[in-house]
Parts: structure tokens; C-alpha cells; sequence
């Protein structure tokens, strides 16, 4: 990092940084074959340091056939030729590093590629051989071993087992996939996966990445009886005991490093004590709070959540993650402008009715009721525009795994990837050169959200959040304030108002009616304007004692 950070910022900047997520095919493209690549994130990396963010979580880059966005990785040391070469990937790290800007990488450890070598290696296996024992291979049950070895559903929808042909052409063993078919699950009782991914942490580290995000960090390890569901006892896959050891031995690594090297795990756990238990000092430093982002737009259910991902994270001495949006879930606007404003994979539909200004008008709100809180914050790409998803994406376009494997019934993660609209009046709005055709549709609509349009508009998302990441960073930002908590002040139902770290006050209101504001404050950044001392519905200030 650049010599002018004090040590001590150095030492605790994950505390509480903001991250801005980059899922690199929906960036910018600088190629012109409609996928977005490291020369376009590259030329775009103004637009990064502007809004004033402190690192990037780049989603995987690496070989893969793309059966999962990438998800799928063939080769954890590489970068996809689609994106660019390992070169490209050094560069980008070096010249975000030269603007302030740390980098994060996904590692995907629960599964590889069916295109990776060592799961190619197994195919060609005997049941029973070394090559196979890397992966989880089982015999079917019922008559001809024609039935899946156990229950467990996948991820995606259908059953989490495919069966392989053996070399000799008869109808053999299965394998478990939790996710797609195209991504088999590792065993992780196995030394030489352990060391694989050991090793895998060092070459990025080598590289100067400054952290990991973990995939689907609750389901590495299996119980190996792999019994059906439900069980008695522990579940046979999510959050097992024998899960920590894993990541003892990652933060051993991560430690050993001069400046910090950061693990924030993807964890889907609704238990916020059993998340904690990963936080613990010798485990990983951080984990998402998706219960947040399930939340509905309700005071006291986010409330009830910022108390108890407090007390969980305080048990430990680790800041708490927050999160509104990501790859995988539904836009924050489209979601706050839904009857039902709350987040579940399972529930996902299509057709369901958006106030989208109504969405808008409470993402804005929720931007700075997140920014105001202690820990750190992702942003996904896009976030900062108000970008809606996308629901009307045309059916031959689509790629999602999620959506094909539910018969259809899931609308998919595609509607929350299209790509980024830049400049312009019509699409590809900047993202790739002129008369390139994105691998999503943009909708021409899109003009009013590029970052050109915003970038002139006062009032603008963008505007807002680059406002915010400023006012957060004088406000915070210091050894001093990075751990201290938040106290709730006495406020009307409906509208949550405390003292964040430093010297914010956050006052944000999700009732209908208008409220009355402290007297004596000067009012710092609001998500709408304010008339007369009061906070108009859905709407968050962020004041300062005058
Ligand atoms: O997601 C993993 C994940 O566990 C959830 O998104 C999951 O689908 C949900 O819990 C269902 O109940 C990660 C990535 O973020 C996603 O994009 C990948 O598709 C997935 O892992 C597989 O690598």
C-alpha cells in the first residue's frame, strides 16, 4: 500500500473498509466480444477510486468452462483467456495497489471443475483409486445401483448426485455435486485438498492480493457417512465442527504474512453465534451478514438483526460485514419496491409487482443506514447507480444454471449480472466499444443510469454513495473508532435512529408518516431532501450535534 498509510490503518484496514465487489464479465469490456475483461476493469478503475471505496472483491477469474459464471474453476493459479492472462491479473493487482486500492480474489474450495485435471484424472479412474478419492464417489442404491447414493438435494434444484460412465462403458459409481453437475464436490478429508488449497492461498498472496473471499464457506467438509436428510445430530454438510480446522490453518498462513491478509467467508448461516464461531481470532476475520439482506425494509426486524449481529460479532472481537446485494440475489431497488421487500432463494418468482421510485427511494435509505453502521461494507457493481434487475431479460439469453435446473420455476442470478452501462445514450452504454453486443441485453432505459449521466446529476445515486464514502471516512477511519460500537437513541416507532462509530448519528425512518428530528443538528448527508426538521418516509439523515 501506498507508503503515506499510517501503520496502524494498514494493520486494521479490513475493520472497516468498504469492498466493492466486481463480477469481471458484467465490468467493462475492452476486447469487444461482448464480455467484460481485465483491460476494460482496468480502463474503468477512475470510476473505482472516485467513488472512494478501499479495496475490490473480484469474483473468479480463473479457467473455467463457465458452467457457473466461473464458479466452476479448471485451473485456481490461471486467468480465464476470456478476462486475460495471469500478466493482466499482476498488473491490475500492482496498479490498484499504486491508487490506494487493495484487491480480493474468490477461491471456490467445495468444488472444482468437471474440467479439472484431477476430476478428469478420476473419471479415468477405477472406482475405489486415489484419483477418486479426491472427490466424493459412491455406488448407487436399488437394483443396478440405478438410484443416487443419498438425498441430498443440490443447490441448484434436483438431486446433488450424477451417475458416471466408467472408462469400460458400463453404467458406474456417482459423484456429488451440491451445486451444478458441472462443479463435483472435493473431499476435504483428503490431505492432498488441504494442501492444494493451502497452496492455492499462497500463489495469490505471493501475488499481493490482499484477501480471499470464501465460496460457500459453510460446506467443505461432509460427514462420510454421508447419510440422508434429515439426520439426528449435526447436519451432514453445513457448518460442521471439523470445518474450523480448515480455517485455522488458512489464518496461520494469512498471518504469516507482513501486512494483513484477509478471509471473509460466504456464509449462509441464520445463527448469528454459529457464524461468530468463525470469527473467532484464529479463524476467518470477517463473514457476510446475509441476514441483513434478507431482511425486509421493517425497523425492527433490521434492528433485531443489527443487535444480534452486534452481540455475536462482540463475543469475538471481530467487525461485522454488511451486505445489501451481491451476484446471486435480487437487486436492492427492485427488491425495497416489492410488497414483501425481504430476500429467500427459495422464494424467488417471476412477475411480482415493483414500485421501482418506491424501491429507489428506500435503497437510497438503506445505503446510508449501512454506511453508517460499525464494521465494513460490500457494494456490488451497480449498486452505486440504483440499478434495478433486470426481470424481462429475453429466455434465449439467459444463462443461469439456477434458472435451467429449477425447470425454469427460478427466474435466475442473470437479471443481477447485466452488464454495467457506462456512457451514452444506447447500449452497450460504454461497456464494450461501440456496436459490441453485450452478453446480457441492457435496457435501453439504462441511459438515465449511466455513470456519465450520474456524474452531472447532484442528486444522483451515485452522487449520494460517493458523498457517503466520503463523510464515512472522515468521520471514522482510525484506530480509535474502528471497534466502537453503536448506541440506539430514543426514537418514535418505525424509525431507527443511533450513534454509529465516530461521529455520525444515523436517523433513518421506515414509516409513512413524516417524523420529527432532533433539535440543534446540523444535518451532514440526507437520502431525500428534508423539510422543516422533520425526515420524510423512507428516508435517512445523518446528522452531526450542531
Ligand atoms: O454461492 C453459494 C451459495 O451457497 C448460495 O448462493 C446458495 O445458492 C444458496 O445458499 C442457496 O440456498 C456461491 C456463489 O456466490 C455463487 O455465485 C455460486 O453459484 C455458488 O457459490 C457455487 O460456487
Amino acid at each position: 500500500m501506498p507508503s503515506t498509510e499510517p501503520a496502524h490503518r494498514a494493520r486494521s484496514w479490513w475493520r472497516d473498509a468498504v469492498i466493492y465487489q466486481i463480477y469481471p464479465r458484467s465490468y467493462a469490456d475492452g476486447d469487444g466480444d461482448g464480455v467484460g475483461d481485465l483491460a476494460g476493469l482496468r480502463r474503468r478503475l477512475d470510476h473505482v477510486a472516485a467513488l472512494g471505496v478501499d479495496a475490490l472483491w473480484i469474483t473468479p477469474w480463473y479457467p473455467s468452462p463457465m458452467a457457473d459464471g466461473g464458479y466452476d474453476v479448471a485451473d485456481p493459479r490461471g486467468v480465464d483467456p476470456l478476462f486475460g492472462t495471469l500478466a493482466d491479473a499482476e498488473e491490475l493487482i500492482s496498479e490498484a495497489r499504486r491508487r490506494g486500492l487493495r484487491i480480493l480474489v474468490d477461491v471456490v474450495p467445495n468444488h472444482v471443475s468437471d474440467a479439472h485435471p484431477w476430476f478428469r484424472a478420476a473419471l479415468a479412474a477405477p472406482p475405489g483409486s486415489p484419483e477418486r478419492a479426491r472427490f466424493h464417489f459412491r455406488p448407487g442404491r436399488g437394483p443396478g445401483g440405478d438410484l443416487p447414493p443419498n438425498n441430498w438435494p443440490s443447490e441448484f434444484g434436483g438431486p446433488a448426485w450424477t451417475r458416471v460412465v466408467e472408462p469400460d462403458g458400463t453404467p458406474g459409481e456417482w459423484y456429488l455435486h451440491l451445486f451444478a453437475p458441472e462443479q463435483p464436490d472435493l473431499n476435504w478429508a483428503d490431505a492432498r485438498v488441504r494442501a492444494e488449497y493451502e497452496s492455492v492461498l499462497r500463489f495469490w498472496f505471493d501475488r499481493g492480493v490482499a484477501g480471499i473471499r470464501v465460496d460457500s464457506a459453510t460446506l467443505l467438509t461432509k460427514d462420510p457417512a454421508l447419510p440422508d436428510l434429515p439426520g439426528e445430530g449435526p447436519h451432514p454438510y453445513v457448518d460442521r465442527e471439523d470445518l474450523h480446522d480448515v480455517y485455522r490453518a488458512w489464518r496461520r498462513i494469512a498471518d504469516a504474512y507482513p501486512d494483513p491478509r484477509v478471509l471473509v467467508g460466504e456464509m449462509w448461516l441464520r445463527d448469528p453465534a454459529r457464524l461468530a464461531r468463525y470469527l473467532r481470532p484464529d479463524e476467518l476475520h470477517t463473514a457476510f451478514t446475509f441476514d441483513f439482506l434478507r431482511s425486509p425494509w421493517d425497523a425492527d426486524r433490521l434492528r433485531a438483526c443489527i443487535d444480534a449481529t452486534l452481540a455475536g460479532h462482540a463475543a469475538v472481537d471481530a467487525p461485522p460485514t454488511w451486505v445489501l446485494c451481491n451476484h446471486d440475489v435480487t437487486r436492492t431497488v427492485t427488491r425495497y419496491g416489492r410488497a414483501d421487500s425481504s430476500f429467500d432463494f427459495a422464494g424467488k418468482a417471476h412477475d411480482v409487482p415493483v414500485d421501482p421510485a418506491l424501491g429507489t427511494r428506500r435503497a437510497r435509505a438503506a445505503a446510508l443506514l449501512t454506511l453508517a453502521l460499525p464494521g465494513s461494507v460490500y457494494l456490488y457493481q451497480g449498486e452505486e447507480l440504483g440499478l434495478p434487475e433486470v426481470e424481462d431479460l429475453p429466455a434465449d439469453r439467459l444463462r443461469d444454471p439456477m434458472h435451467f435446473r429449477s425447470g425454469g420455476a427460478d427466474p435466475g442470478r442473470d437479471g443481477c449480472r447485466v452488464p454495467m452501462p457506462w456512457s451514452g445514450t444506447a447500449p452497450p452504454f460504454g461497456f464494450g466499444p461501440d456496436g459490441s453486443d453485450p452478453w446480457l441485453p441492457q435496457p435501453p432505459a439504462w441511459a438515465a443510469l449511466t455513470v456519465a449521466a450520474q456524474q452531472t446529476a447532484p442528486d444522483s445515486m451515485l452522487n449520494l454513495y460517493r458523498s457517503a464514502l466520503r463523510l464515512r471516512r472522515a468521520a471514522t477511519g482510525g484506530p480509535t473508532t474502528t471497534r466502537s460500537g453503536l448506541r440506539w437513541l430514543p426514537a418514535p416507532d418505525g424509525v431507527l435512529a443511533f450513534h454509529g462509530p465516530g461521529t455520525l448519528t444515523c436517523w433513518t425512518n421506515l414509516t409513512s408518516r413524516q417524523v420529527p428530528l432532533p433539535a440543534r443538528h446540523d444535518v451532514l448527508l440526507s437520502s431525500a431532501p428534508l423539510t422543516g426538521g422533520t425526515l420524510p418516509p423512507d428516508t435517512t439523515a445523518w446528522l452531526r450535534p450542531a
